[in-house]
């Protein structure tokens, strides 16, 4: 049996296993789901949330583990990587930038094609909850990318041309997948530098944000 990906298109946590599969140049079917729908990811795994992977022999959910049982050849090192220190210190970077990411993505996301009117309003509602208002979060737009920049700055800094390495590695895939979600924030503009950076892992992770859409 073929893998199988159980995804959203805009979520990061989705995007990291996309890149992996890409990377590593693994074939596998996409399925995206619908984010109202809650009966195929709990059938599956008893819980709705993705990623879903599913193989032969198992069908796992949390993207960590997934990149880790994809990545036989130890290419991007992740079980070494997950026990350091400087995992730890990365993962609260990722968690700090991530926030005001989906502040400032969530609701433009929700116009994306992967969403219509009955999955956009349960995404809405359901995030709504925790954010407040989109139409707040739209407001307040200045405010988390004063957030983003600075935490970027130190970012990029530290692109040799890949996060602190001269090749590609864990990290890049999650800080990518965590960033793609601001290409659509008319708002928002890269440096050239973390631009390029991105670009390099797209390229490098044969990664098609669209391609579900148009397939
Ligand atoms: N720790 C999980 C987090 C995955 C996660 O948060 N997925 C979100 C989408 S970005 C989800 O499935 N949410 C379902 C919901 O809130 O309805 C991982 O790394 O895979």
């Amino acid at each position: 049996m073929p893998i199988t990906l159980y995804h959203y298109v805009h979520c990061p946590f989705c995007i990291r296993v996309r890149l992996t599969l890409g990377y590593l140049n693994i074939p596998y079917s996409s399925q995206v789901l619908r984010y109202d729908d809650e009966l195929t990811p709990v059938q599956l795994t008893g819980k709705k949330m993705l990623p879903i992977l599913r193989n032969d022999e198992r069908t796992i959910n949390e993207s960590l583990d997934i990149m880790g049982l994809l990545d036989k050849e130890n290419k991007l090192k992740i079980s070494e990587t997950r026990i350091s220190e400087e995992f730890v210190s990365f993962e609260n970077l990722l968690d700090k930038i991530g926030k005001p990411i989906h502040s400032l993505a969530m609701p433009y996301w929700i116009y994306t094609p992967e969403f219509d009117e009955k999955s956009r309003t349960y995404f809405q509602t359901k995030k709504e909850m925790k954010r407040g208002p989109f139409k707040e979060l739209v407001h307040r737009s200045e405010d988390f990318i004063a957030e983003i920049n600075p935490l970027l700055s130190e970012i990029e800094k530290k692109l040799t041309p890949y996060y602190i390495s001269k090749s590609m590695g864990l990290y890049d895939i999650l800080l990518a997948a965590h960033l793609w979600g601001l290409y659509v924030v008319p708002e928002f503009q890269f440096t050239d530098k973390v631009h390029q950076y991105l670009q390099r892992i797209k390229k490098d992770c044969r990664f098609n944000y669209h391609q579900d859409f148009w397939s």
